[in-house]
């Protein structure tokens, strides 16, 4: 059976096994710190995530996305249409750079250090992930039309929506709030990504493992 590398909070070790629930691949859960010297001949980089199957490493969330697009193509996450097909990844890469910074530091400095790490929040990184958030949020309800609840590009559920998704986890986990009065279409888009059965089980799993 296929292996994912990393740990449950992260929101590129979410991402990957969002997409796998969605293509139905099944796979286990392998914990492993990033940043460790074991780690490093599956990834240089030594981040998670890293899939791995018979023995073949993949390191990156973006890379195994595409890689597991070429092994089982349905259902599509990628576009098939040329222009939606670079839309798509162009959002996978904001999420994966601008939201993540805006969100990330929400569950590394309100749980991850105090709770598993036994430090203390860095208030400074969580006073510039807000102050990130204003103009990300505009960019994603700027893209959002009034069919697109299900998939933000062309209404239809894809890689941009795993990436997109993943993030605003990380930001509840941390206390962070999606403010529905300034970006009603982003928190309507978020809350019903977040009732996907591919998400909803995760968030479950990963809120228990929390409580302990
Ligand atoms: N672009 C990578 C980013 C992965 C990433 O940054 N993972 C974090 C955990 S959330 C990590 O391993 N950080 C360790 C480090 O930067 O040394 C991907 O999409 O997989």
């Amino acid at each position: 059976m296929p292996v994912v590398h990393g740990v449950n909070l992260s929101p590129f070790v979410r991402k990957v096994r969002v997409a796998l629930t969605e293509k139905g691949i099944a796979y286990e859960l392998k914990p492993v710190l990033p940043a460790s010297d074991e780690f490093e001949p599956m990834n240089p980089l030594k981040k998670i995530p890293v899939y791995e199957e018979d023995g073949f490493a993949v390191p990156g969330s973006s890379v195994i996305i595409a890689y597991l697009e070429r092994r089982q193509p349905n259902p599509p996450l990628h576009p098939r249409d040329d222009r939606q097909f670079a839309q798509a990844l162009f959002l996978e890469e904001y999420a994966d750079t601008k939201l993540t910074d805006a969100t990330l530091p929400f569950v590394v400095e309100n749980v991850i250090k105090p709770k598993l790490l036994g430090g203390a929040p860095d208030l400074a990184a969580l006073d510039t992930a807000r102050a990130a958030q204003g103009p990300v949020f505009d960019y994603l309800e700027s893209r959002l039309g009034t069919h697109t609840w299900a998939g933000i590009i062309g209404g239809r559920f894809s890689v941009a929506d795993i990436a997109i998704g993943c993030p605003f986890v990380s930001l509840q986990q941390g206390g962070g709030v999606l403010d529905a009065a300034r970006w009603p279409k982003l928190a309507r888009y978020i809350r019903v990504l977040h009732s996907r059965p591919s998400f909803k089980g995760l968030i479950e799993e990963e809120a228990a493992s929390l409580r302990g």
